[in-house]
């Protein structure tokens, strides 16, 4: 290469190091490193409290996915989720589809702990998207630069989660919401592989094992050796399993097996199977003709982008619970 351009690599260095360009495809405004002048060890500072937390429950992972879903699909993923609520206002985690979600404390953690370092300058969504990745990445999931420069908003409102999807809807409604937001069908593919760890309550399926829509039987859907497993086990509704029932921390393809082999819990998972264009994305990540680890990072990512505020819109939370 000659002069002219190793001059034009010495400007693309120059740009990137001022912090002006962003990472090409990004059409949300954000960009991989945007702390890494103003706040330069924040994605270790947040690795380190996530191992922590991990090394003392491993069921961080799915805390952390959930939150960061919940958070994302009800404006955006500006941390709204992570307001408590005011004399005035009852805030999005008061919806009754908020009652599970977990992880609150080890946001805080992180927050009062990259507060330290650099003041009023990390957000707390941003917070959010990194820990998630480092829970995912702990667990054995892919490892994947998080864009950054998301901002927090100031807005909460418990009805606001009614947007949340229902977990009875069948495929069709679930490719609509997430169509709804962007998000691809192989978006709602991947991103319903984060059930590849955690937990649902009995209450949520119990439906499918008994009368399954007055037919007097179990869901024909199910494989008949689980039904029997589950109809043991869910002694009340608030008796908890795996949603995974293969590897239920690790965070891998397996539930994608699970789905071919109709072991999936919940109906929305199932129904993954039911549609032609879920199931074709199924099957190939069964398979393994569609990489999971690279696909299900892309589509964390395009979760990541839903309705960011950036620039001078919201604000740089110094407490997550609660706004400036
Ligand atoms: C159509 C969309 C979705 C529906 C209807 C749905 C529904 C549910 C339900 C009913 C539970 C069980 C809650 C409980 O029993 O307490 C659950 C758990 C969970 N969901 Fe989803 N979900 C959806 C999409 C997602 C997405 C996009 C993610 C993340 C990317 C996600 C991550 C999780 C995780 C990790 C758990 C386990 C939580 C824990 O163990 O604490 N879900 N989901
Ligand atoms: C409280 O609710 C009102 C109306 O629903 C909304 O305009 C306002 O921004 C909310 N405040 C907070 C802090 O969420
Ligand atoms: C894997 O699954 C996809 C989707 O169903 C299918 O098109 C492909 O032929 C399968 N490949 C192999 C090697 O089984
Ligand atoms: C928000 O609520 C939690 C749990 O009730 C509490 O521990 C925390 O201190 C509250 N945050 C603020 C800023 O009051
Ligand atoms: C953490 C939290 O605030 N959970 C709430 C979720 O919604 C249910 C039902 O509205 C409340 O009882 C929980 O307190």
């Amino acid at each position: 290469m000659g002069s002219r351009g190793n001059s034009v690599l010495a400007m693309v260095f120059l740009l990137l190091f001022a912090g002006n360009v962003e990472v090409i495809g990004q059409s949300s405004g954000l960009r991989v490193g945007f702390y890494s002048r103003s706040c330069r060890n924040v994605e270790p500072i947040v690795r380190g409290v996530v191992q922590r937390f991990l090394g003392r429950d491993r069921t961080v992972t799915a805390a952390l996915l959930r939150l960061f879903f919940h958070d994302c699909f009800v404006r955006g993923c500006d941390a709204s989720l992570l307001l408590n609520s005011t004399r005035t206002n009852r805030s999005e985690k008061e919806h009754g589809a908020n009652g599970s979600v977990r992880g609150y404390d080890l946001i805080d953690a992180a927050k009062a702990e990259v507060e330290r370092q650099c003041r009023g300058v990390v957000s707390c969504a941003d917070i959010v998207a990194l820990a998630t990745r480092d829970s995912i990445a702990l667990a054995g999931g892919p490892d994947y630069p998080v864009p950054t420069g998301r901002r927090d908003g100031r807005i909460s409102i418990v009805n606001d989660a009614n947007v949340l999807p229902d977990p009875n809807s069948n495929a069709n409604g679930a490719i609509q919401a997430f169509a709804n937001k962007g998000l691809t069908p192989q978006d709602l593919v991947l991103l319903l592989g984060a059930h590849t760890v955690g937990i649902t309550h009995c209450g949520f399926f119990r439906h499918r094992l008994f009368n399954f829509r007055g037919t007097g039987r179990a869901d024909p859907s199910m494989d008949p050796a689980l039904v029997r497993q589950l109809q043991r086990a869910c002694t009340s509704d608030s008796v908890e399993v795996f949603l995974d029932q293969g590897t239920p921390f690790r965070v891998d393809k397996v539930f994608f097996d699970q789905l071919v082999s109709n072991r999936a819990i919940l109906i929305i998972d199932q129904q993954l199977r039911v549609e032609q264009r879920t199931d074709d994305i199924v099957r190939a990540l069964a398979n393994g003709t569609l990489n999971f680890n690279a696909a299900f990072a892309q589509s964390m990512t395009n979760m990541g982008n839903l309705d960011v505020l950036t620039g001078t819109r919201g604000e740089i939370r110094r407490v997550c619970s609660a706004v400036n």
